[in-house]
């Protein structure tokens, strides 16, 4: 089946001639579908949230530039292209192609669905394979849902040791941790990348 490459209004291309200078890194959110993964990207780039599910058919993108100090306290810029993949693509060729060359994952589960953090194992495990060595960001979504949350903190504490990734517990709908995420993200990258850089001013 051909997939659609969707582009929004808000999306720029991250090759844009604009004279950016500074370190661009690809991540890609992945999880189940509906857990969220579109909400989170849009309230980051976008701040806005929307109460209605439109599936992401295909992949979309967006990019956004982040000032991160480096560890000598130095602000760096950090241009960061978020891809969202709709979780309803299960062509394993095509996630693999859509995983392959990322800097980063986010992996997202809905915490008032438990099925969506039974099958974190499973989007960490084809995230490992294409990226043996890329850092893991866990988000246990959809936290405003208090009434509604069946996935408590301890499960996702201990998916964070076995991932050996950064835990953090976001709203969408309220923004709460969403920029923390990204911000961890591009730092963690940014870091990796001073240490394998012979000029760590470039
Ligand atoms: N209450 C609440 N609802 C959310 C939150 N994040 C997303 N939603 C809702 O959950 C539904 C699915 O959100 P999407 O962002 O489209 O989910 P997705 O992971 O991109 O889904 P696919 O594109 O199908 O993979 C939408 O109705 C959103 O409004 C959140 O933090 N809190
Ligand atoms: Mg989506």
């Amino acid at each position: 089946m051909a997939q659609r490459i969707e582009r929004t209004n808000s999306i720029q291309d991250p090759d844009a001639a604009d004279g950016f200078q500074g370190y661009k890194f690809r991540i890609v959110l992945l999880g189940e579908a509906m857990v969220g993964k579109t909400s989170l990207l849009r309230r980051y780039t976008e701040n806005i949230f929307n109460e209605e599910y439109k599936q992401t058919i295909g992949t979309t993108f967006a990019t956004k530039d982040v000032e991160t100090r480096d560890t000598q306290g130095n602000v760096r810029q950090v241009r960061l292209s978020i891809w969202d993949m709709g979780g309803q693509s299960t062509y394993r060729e095509l996630r693999r192609q859509y995983m392959k060359g990322a800097s980063a994952a986010i992996i997202v589960y809905d915490v008032t669905k438990p099925e969506t953090f039974m099958a974190m194992n499973n989007w960490f495990e084809s995230f490992r394979e294409v990226c043996p060595e890329a850092p893991v960001l866990i988000c246990a979504n959809k936290i405003d849902l208090t009434d509604k949350r069946m996935v408590p903190q301890e499960p996702g504490l201990m998916l964070r040791s076995w991932f050996q990734a950064e835990y953090y517990e976001t709203s969408a709908k309220t923004g709460t941790a969403v920029a923390d995420v990204f911000s961890k993200c591009a730092e963690k990258l940014l870091l990796n990348a001073l240490k394998g850089s012979k000029n760590p001013l470039t």
